[in-house]
């Protein structure tokens, strides 16, 4: 054993420097991204939950109730597999796989990517599904205009707690699942009450794909956002 403990070497401020970086790189895409939305009227959701909680049930239920007279896109993220682009094309909408290759989260740079891929003038909607996980997609703005959190009645009632900083910046809250209610220990007033707590705002819409509870709610709350952009494009 050493006498005296090693000195630091000044590796670590080199580190804290790269993990600065990383974050000004994305803010300065996803200002590029947002800018490019606004000139064109177009509205840009980023959908966040946990790995499995519904995501993409959620958009293969919600987009052909946006359709035909919403013109919408999708950025599907994920680490690996083109699974679910694939669901998303059967439904006739335009949709582009982002894959981080083991990455967490989407950033704004690999968004930015696929909407070069994406006819943007010709959209009114642009919905990102970010790559299933609570924690690290929250913590990247990739350009959007609004977040949808979804949170599974499977994955427990303490979630709103224990991952708040996902549900803090939501601005729609979709309770997934909801059939699934009498079968879980999910208690929904603790849920709702925590939700609450890091989030006053937001509307939370109990949801199911099976039975369709709450999915006219979810499109017309993406419809308005949608005409808000495009009103707000021609003042
Ligand atoms: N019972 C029930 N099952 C659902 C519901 N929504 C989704 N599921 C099931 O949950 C599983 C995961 O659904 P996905 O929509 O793929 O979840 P996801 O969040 O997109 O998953 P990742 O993209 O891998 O993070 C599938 O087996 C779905 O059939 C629902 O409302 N009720
Ligand atoms: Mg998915």
């Amino acid at each position: 054993m050493p006498a005296t403990l090693p000195v630091p070497e000044a590796r670590e401020s080199t580190e804290i420097e790269v993990l600065r970086n990383v974050f000004e790189k994305n803010e300065h895409a996803a200002r590029e991204n947002r800018e490019a939305f606004d000139r064109l009227g177009v509205c840009c959701i980023n959908l966040l939950g946990g790995a499995g909680c519904g995501k993409t049930s959620i958009l293969e239920a919600v987009l052909p109730r946006l359709l035909p007279d919403l013109r919408a896109a999708v950025l599907e993220g994920d680490l690996k597999t083109t699974r679910d682009a694939e669901r998303i094309a059967r439904l006739g909408v335009p949709v582009i796989q982002l894959l981080t290759d083991g990455g967490c989260h989407l950033n704004a740079t690999l968004v930015q990517r696929g909407l070069a891929k994406l006819p943007l003038g010709e959209l009114d909607v642009v919905i990102i599904e970010n790559v299933g996980n609570p924690i690290c997609p929250a913590n990247f703005d990739l350009g959007e205009h609004h977040r949808l959190a979804a949170l599974s009645v499977t994955d427990g009632d303490d979630k709103p707690s224990k991952y708040p900083l996902l549900y803090r910046g939501a601005d729609l809250v979709v309770l997934t699942k909801a059939d699934l209610l009498e079968f879980v220990q999910f208690d929904l007033e603790t849920a709702w009450t925590d939700l609450r707590r890091v989030n006053i705002d937001a509307p939370i819409i109990p949801a199911s794909v099976r039975t369709g509870q709450g999915m006219d709610r979810i499109a017309d709350w993406i419809r308005g956002s949608a005409l808000v952009r495009r009103v707000a494009k021609r003042g």
